[in-house]
């Protein structure tokens, strides 16, 4: 029987993706982890329910050119199944009158190796995202008989994951960076929590974001369920709203990492970058000034490519600064319209999740120095 299930990093040759779908998606109630993530000047602020039927067929047009283009490239498709998001959430623990969405599959699911393992995410509103992918999941579990289907411990999210009175409207800008740089986010320690996309993989090692979606405690659980693998937590000071990794700290290919000019990765924590030869350099600007209109990510999804293989970048098809820095850095860019799926969730990477590439799990540090980021 075939191997399916395959993936240690972000560059290795792409073979087999899943790319999300926008149907049913909505936009969720406020709660405890989302009020800290939706901008206080935003139009999403007080508005929850179906996204507009326009919108939601202008993102799955895009994404459906996505999937044509990648299967030009050779690679193997799989889409996940809509549920119907319009619907409360109601456990034990706590109730909320909406889900979201399936379009950001990177969110969700965290390829290591041969194993996928569902998340544990800190918004409410996206406890059950992950059955979206469970028909995917079950095809490849008849399929591939290496195949590890895991789920990350169910976080309960009662009122004692969160900070109380954390959110206020008041707080400036800066005050939200003294709170970034000091990791003071609206999230506890109080159990794991964590989104996929905060997850950089580079064989060996793993590097994740601390923000608001994934805390200290899940970094100490990575580290216990992958005792051969080394955790590093890394964070990303001049970033008001820290989630995801992968509009920050983008790897190309081995040796080399584009990084937010605005999010830049802290001196200290370099050093294992440095000591085994990595350059990290910034990322060029955005095209844009604003992100589209009921979009939770910033302008910086300009940096949200999807690497296909050490030569080959696909890169948003508006984003022309980012696009002519690849191609000086020796990369074949493919550009691909997907503004219209911003507001879903994100872009080219938040947009998939990784199920093959070649390759096996390297060890890009060989070199170890002091390290102030190992968990
Ligand atoms: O810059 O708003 C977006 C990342 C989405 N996966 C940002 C981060």
């Amino acid at each position: 029987m075939p191997k399916i299930v395959n993936s240690w990093n972000d560059f290795d040759p792409l073979k087999r993706v899943i790319v999300g779908r926008a149907d049913n998606s909505c936009i969720p109630p406020e709660e405890p982890a989302t009020s800290e993530k939706v901008p206080i000047d935003s139009p999403m602020r007080g508005m929850w329910g179906p996204r507009p039927v326009a919108t939601v067929e202008a993102a799955n047009a895009q994404l459906e050119n996505y999937v044509t283009v990648l299967e030009g490239l050779g690679i193997q498709v799989d889409r996940p199944t809509p549920l119907q998001w319009n619907a409360p959430v109601i456990t034990p623990d706590f109730r909320t009158d909406s889900m979201m969405t399936q379009m950001p599959p990177r969110d969700i699911l965290l390829t290591i190796g041969n194993e996928i393992i569902a998340s544990a995410n800190s918004f409410r509103c996206r406890y059950f995202e992950y059955l979206a992918y469970w028909p995917l999941m079950r095809e490849y579990f008849e399929n591939d008989p290496e195949f590890k289907w895991s789920q990350a411990p169910r976080p309960r999210l009662t009122d004692k994951s969160y900070k109380h009175n954390y959110y206020d409207e008041r707080i400036s800008l800066e005050e939200r960076l003294v709170r970034t740089a000091n990791k003071d986010f609206v999230t506890t320690e109080y159990e794991p929590m964590w989104d996929a996309a905060d997850v950089m993989r580079l064989g060996k090692d793993l590097f994740i974001q601390h923000g608001l979606t994934t805390n200290r405690t899940a970094m100490e659980w990575f580290k216990r369920y992958y005792p051969d693998l080394r955790v590093h937590a890394v964070n990303f000071p001049g970033d008001p709203y820290p989630i995801h990794i992968d509009a920050t700290f983008v790897p190309l290919r081995p040796g080399l990492i584009i990084n937010n000019p605005h999010r830049r990765l802290p001196e200290e924590q370099r050093k294992i970058f440095e000591a085994n030869d990595w350059q990290i350099i910034d990322a060029a600007m955005p095209a844009h000034e604003e992100p589209p209109p009921l979009c939770y990510s910033s302008v910086w999804l300009s940096m949200n490519c999807l690497v296909i293989d050490h030569k080959t970048v696909i890169v948003e098809a508006s984003e022309v600064h980012q696009a002519e820095q690849m191609d000086k850095l020796g990369m074949n860019v493919i550009p691909v319209p997907f503004r219209d799926v911003y507001a879903f969730g994100g872009g080219l990477h938040c947009g998939t999740a990784d199920v093959y590439r070649e390759g096996t799990c390297e060890d890009f540090f060989p070199n170890q120095v002091e390290d102030p980021t190992r968990v």
